[in-house]
């Protein structure tokens, strides 16, 4: 009677530890579903537009009529222009040819699915409607126009995820101090946090303006190498954010590997990042708008990075710096044309598609792959007319997206699939061929994938 007792008791106690822990675990598993549901749409997208655009769009990479080396945007701390001078600038910036649904409009013909604008850059000063602070392009600028408001309801209109850009590091701050001081001449970077709360409490209140005003899908941080940002500062914006709005994505430059994903820049790493990743990149070397950097990246060489990027299981964002005008430079306008003609005809090889799933780069370009089907990004087209694909699944039918009915000739070989290919390629850059097959992609060392 007594031993029955204590079983009971024992039981009922590791029934009550359970119930318990039961909440935790489901919270837990309910956190990374919800992370991993929040990532699809980014994930699936695959391409978007960065828009660098703020004071030093209208100074386009002079100053005092002499040309200042570097990027655009970094132009105040380049140039060691003192604050007072540099914010006349908020004088001159009008840009009376901005139309909002037209930068739109370019992001969707380029195959764009979302954009991510500026809403502070290191120079501190806002482009959007914000109580936090006058020196922002509403109250301080002759335009008194707030463009994100615009961009993000042209967006909405148009299909496309508006995401916006916030510099922690902040140039223009009482509550950081630039690393030289010298009154004429100084210098911004990497600026030193005086007044760690005074600062947070001032980017909330902005980042809550962003999060109500706008809907931002996205938040991308910059400048968090400031001295004085802490791991303790990253986790509470975080949790601030996420906790305004839970589908929030962030991206990992709050630091302190805090973020949903990982934001190589300039270059795309060549095996891709083990989690979700996006490389950021310009079309010439500045960001922001400078008159003098014409030195504009190819159509091929755009085309192959977003491929890359693809079969790398990563996104890419690519620049353009509009003027102080409001217009996106021709030039910028006419690659990112290119690159939404090829997307017409082969986006079905980027959206939605997961990384490669070979372990060895291939010999005749890129892969990306979506359940039952393979896509292969041939950018070095056979001479003898055929590649062959280190896979040995058996298959439905293999074509190119460029003429999906003509059905292309296929062989299993030792060496992997063969496939027969037209004697000249359908595109000069890339040319898509879709293997369809059942089950897993089985590769000629082995694995399945
Ligand atoms: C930053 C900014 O300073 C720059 O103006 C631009 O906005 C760009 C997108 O981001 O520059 C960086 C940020 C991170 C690295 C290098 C430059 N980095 O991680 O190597």
């Amino acid at each position: 009677m007594e031993k029955l007792y204590y079983k009971k008791v024992i039981g009922m106690t590791f029934l009550f530890i359970g119930l318990l822990f039961l909440p935790l675990s489901f919270l837990k598993a309910q956190s990374s579903k919800n992370k991993k549901s929040k990532m699809e749409w980014w994930e699936h997208d695959r391409f978007g537009m960065f828009i660098h655009w703020g004071l030093y769009s209208e100074a386009a990479g002079y100053w005092n009529g002499k040309p200042v080396n570097g990027a655009g945007e970094w132009l105040m701390t380049d140039a060691h222009i003192p604050r007072n001078q540099y914010a006349q600038l908020t004088k001159h910036f009008d840009p009376v040819d901005f139309n909002a649904a037209q930068w739109v409009k370019i992001a969707k013909e380029a195959g764009m699915k979302y954009i991510v604008i500026t809403t502070k850059h290191h120079d501190g000063f806002c482009m959007f409607n914000t109580k936090a602070t006058q020196y922002n392009v509403v109250d301080a600028t002759p335009w008194h126009t707030d463009p994100m408001k615009l961009l993000s309801e042209a967006c909405k209109k148009q299909g496309i995820k508006f995401c916006t850009y916030y510099s922690i590091m902040d140039w223009h701050s009482p509550f950081q101090q630039a690393d030289d001081t010298n009154a004429a001449h100084p210098t911004y970077n990497p600026t030193t946090m005086i007044n760690n709360s005074e600062y947070l409490s001032y980017m909330k209140e902005q980042l809550h303006e962003i999060i109500s005003q706008y809907h931002t899908h996205l938040l991308w941080f910059d400048g968090g190498w400031m001295k004085g940002w802490t791991a303790d500062d990253a986790h509470e914006i975080y949790n601030y954010i996420t906790g305004l709005d839970p589908n929030l994505i962030v991206n990992n430059r709050l630091e302190h590997e805090v973020g949903d994903y990982g934001t190589p820049e300039q270059k795309i790493p060549v095996r891709g990042l083990p989690g979700p990743w996006e490389t950021c990149m310009t079309l010439n070397n500045t960001w922001g708008y400078k008159t003098l950097d014409t030195d504009w990246k190819s159509d091929t060489t755009l085309i192959l990075n977003l491929i890359h990027c693809a079969s790398g299981g990563g996104n890419f964002l690519l620049n353009v710096g509009p003027t102080g005008k409001g217009i996106i430079p021709q030039p910028e306008v006419d690659r990112l044309l290119a690159m939404g003609r090829w997307l017409k005809i082969n986006g079905d090889a980027i959206y939605g598609t997961d990384r490669t799933p070979f372990h060895e780069a291939l010999p005749f370009g890129y892969a990306t792959q979506k359940p039952g089907k393979v896509f292969l990004e041939i950018t070095q087209w056979p001479s003898g007319g055929k590649i062959s694909v280190p896979m040995r699944n058996k298959i439905k039918r293999a074509y190119l997206l460029a003429d999906k009915h003509d059905h292309l000739k296929t062989e299993l070989t030792s060496n992997g699939l063969v496939i027969h290919l037209p004697v000249t390629a359908p595109d000069p850059v890339a040319s898509v061929v879709v293997i369809e097959y059942n089950g897993k992609v089985k590769t000629i060392d082995g694995a399945d994938n």
